[in-house]
């Protein structure tokens, strides 16, 4: 299962652009899986429409591993809709032979109506990165994942894109420039310039995050890339070179 990861600095859209993606993967038929960086991202990931039962949090303990507690998180997440499933199947199955009982007592049959349908399982994976104060430097937070959307605000500080060993903005497969409608024109159009002169060979998507302004573009490189068999193939290279 393919993992994203949405990473950025502390309140640069990272929940509003995870929450768009994840309308956008499920209208192109992907079951995502969105885990949340603590708690206080529950709510909010409701009230974006991602249902209760595809949303989960990973809580990075102090001095933790938070790169192989993922995979934990995951697995639990995984296995606690499978268990939903194994519930909702009996559930189906003792109202059949409760109602061969019923018909034999001519009680007339109950509906099956009330049960809900078992959930597909999800087949990728959306994780919002703890919120990043010292620019994009978290080695971590690059492991964490196969794709990496680094999430950039418009009116950010050129020092900080131009740092060195932002690994973030480094290896991201997409970088994503948010609050461009609130950012001073000639601010946004600076930030977005010298990110393309540094970074001259990735998409660099600047959106209105809030209003969904060029998500789709976000979608079609994002899906582009979980479709991709080569790059499937680098990674699995990768990975057992890793082990
Ligand atoms: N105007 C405008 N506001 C935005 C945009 N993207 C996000 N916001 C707002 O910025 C604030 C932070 O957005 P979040 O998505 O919570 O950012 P975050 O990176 O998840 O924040 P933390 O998880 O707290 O680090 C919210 O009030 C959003 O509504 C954008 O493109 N334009
Ligand atoms: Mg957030």
């Amino acid at each position: 299962m393919k993992k994203i990861v949405i990473a950025g600095r502390n309140d640069s859209g990272k929940s509003t652009i995870l929450g768009e993606i994840y309308k956008g993967l499920k209208m192109r038929d992907y079951q995502p899986l969105a885990v949340g960086s603590g708690v206080q991202d529950e709510k909010p990931y409701l009230l974006k429409g991602i249902e209760a039962t595809y949303l989960t949090v990973a809580i990075p303990e102090p001095g933790f591993d938070v790169v192989s507690d993922i995979d934990r998180v995951i697995r639990n997440a995984v296995n606690l809709i499978k268990e939903k499933n194994s519930l909702i199947q009996h559930a189906r199955k003792a109202l059949e032979e409760l109602n061969k009982v019923r018909s034999v007592l001519e009680l007339g049959n109950l509906q099956q109506k009330d049960i809900p349908p078992v959930a597909s399982l999800p087949d990728v994976v959306l994780i919002e990165a703890v919120g990043i104060n010292d620019g994009y430097k978290s080695e971590e937070t690059r492991k964490l994942g196969d794709m990496l959307l680094t999430i950039v605000p418009a009116g950010i500080k050129n020092e900080i894109i131009m740092e060195q060993g932002s690994i973030l903005l480094d290896e991201s497969d997409i970088i994503i420039v948010t609050k461009v409608d609130e950012t001073p024109r000639d601010v946004a159009t600076t930030t977005i310039k010298l990110l393309q002169r540094i970074y001259r060979y990735k998409p660099i998507i600047p959106v209105v995050a809030t209003k969904g302004v060029h998500i789709e573009l976000v979608i079609e490189e994002v899906v582009k890339r979980l479709a991709d068999p080569i790059r499937l193939l680098d990674l699995d290279q990768e990975e057992s070179s890793a082990k």
